[in-house]
């Protein structure tokens, strides 16, 4: 392992929400940003430079009802501006943390990271497990589909984004915090073998077992993490404004203290944000938790 605490982050944000097809999370980046990231970022020692948003075409026409890849061909060419993004700034040495946008992204944001760190450990922290593909989907939200993508499967615009044979190795990826999972996805998770932490696991052994079993298999044979926040991984009551809410989630201290102990072990080389959806949000409170969240992952402390 070689993952250094890297001191210079890179804010890229992606006003995306043709993944989620609902409007308001598009509008996620500037609430997080409006919750004091960087300040509080600075404040913990770190040097900070946003680069600002990606473009995305705003004006597409609706996609159709039966669609199983809705705006396919948007979400794909974000993706790779956002690839090129990412891994031009891990390039630099520095370190990318993205702020979204539906949960497509990651599609982007790891297969950047992976041009730069081929054994990559992945922490997908989500009510849901995206292991969708167009095959199996019911929705047709790309933002269902992303972690698949990242694995190598599903459509070819997307699995292509900045390398067809460069993808995550199913054994390095842990989901935590997972209570909605479609019968595809159970099928998908079960043959690739991917280490899932339901919501039935962490109330059984606690986060505390949870986390240290969880970031030795993200830490085993890799040279860094990506950390995958999806804030509807935590409790409706914690996080309201996001795209699909699910009930029963992890509670606010639960998921600080899986953050904690992920900046103990001193792995993470980049991170993202994603699914804060601020039209359905109370006070900024689910912006204000990303934002809270990724100051504990980097190093805040109670005392
Ligand atoms: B998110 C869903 F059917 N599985 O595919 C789907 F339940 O990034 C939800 O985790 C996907 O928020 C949720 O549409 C994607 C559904
Ligand atoms: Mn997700
Ligand atoms: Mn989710
Ligand atoms: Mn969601």
């Amino acid at each position: 392992m070689d993952a250094v605490r890297k001191t210079n982050i890179t804010i890229i944000g992606v006003p995306l929400h043709y993944g989620a097809n609902r409007k308001g999370v598009d509008l996620g980046p500037d609430a997080i940003r409006g919750a004091n990231l960087q300040d509080r970022l600075e404040a913990l020692g770190y040097t900070i430079d946003d680069l600002g948003d990606l473009q995305v075409n705003r004006q597409l026409q609706p996609a159709p009802e039966d669609e199983k890849l809705k705006y396919l061909s948007e979400i794909a060419r974000v993706n790779r501006e956002l690839c090129a993004s990412v891994s031009a700034e891990l390039g630099k040495g520095r370190f990318p943390l993205v702020l979204g946008g539906d949960h497509s992204i990651a599609i982007g944001t790891i297969k950047g990271v992976l041009q730069h760190i081929k054994r990559l450990g992945v922490i997908w922290f989500d009510a849901h497990t995206d292991v969708n593909t167009h095959e199996t989907t019911d929705s047709g939200h790309i933002h269902g589909m992303s972690l698949a993508a990242a694995l190598g499967f599903g459509h070819g615009d997307l699995t292509s984004i900045g390398g067809a044979d460069v993808k995550l190795n199913p054994g390095n990826v842990v989901i935590i915090g997972a209570r909605s999972i479609d019968p595809g996805e159970r099928a998908f998770l079960k043959a690739r073998g991917i280490r899932v932490f339901t919501m039935h696991d962490i109330d059984r052994d606690g986060m505390k077992r949870v986390m240290e079993e969880a970031l030795d298999i993200v830490s085993n044979g890799t040279d860094g993490v990506h950390l995958s926040l999806d804030l509807d991984g935590m409790d409706p009551s914690a996080a309201p404004g996001v795209s699909t809410p699910v009930t029963g989630g992890l509670s606010y201290r639960e998921s600080h203290f899986a953050m904690e102990m992920l900046f103990e072990r001193n792995l993470l080389v980049s991170a993202e944000a994603v699914e804060v959806n601020p039209m359905l949000d109370r006070h900024n409170k689910t912006a204000s938790a990303a934002v809270e969240l990724i100051g504990s992952a980097f190093g805040e402390r109670i005392l």
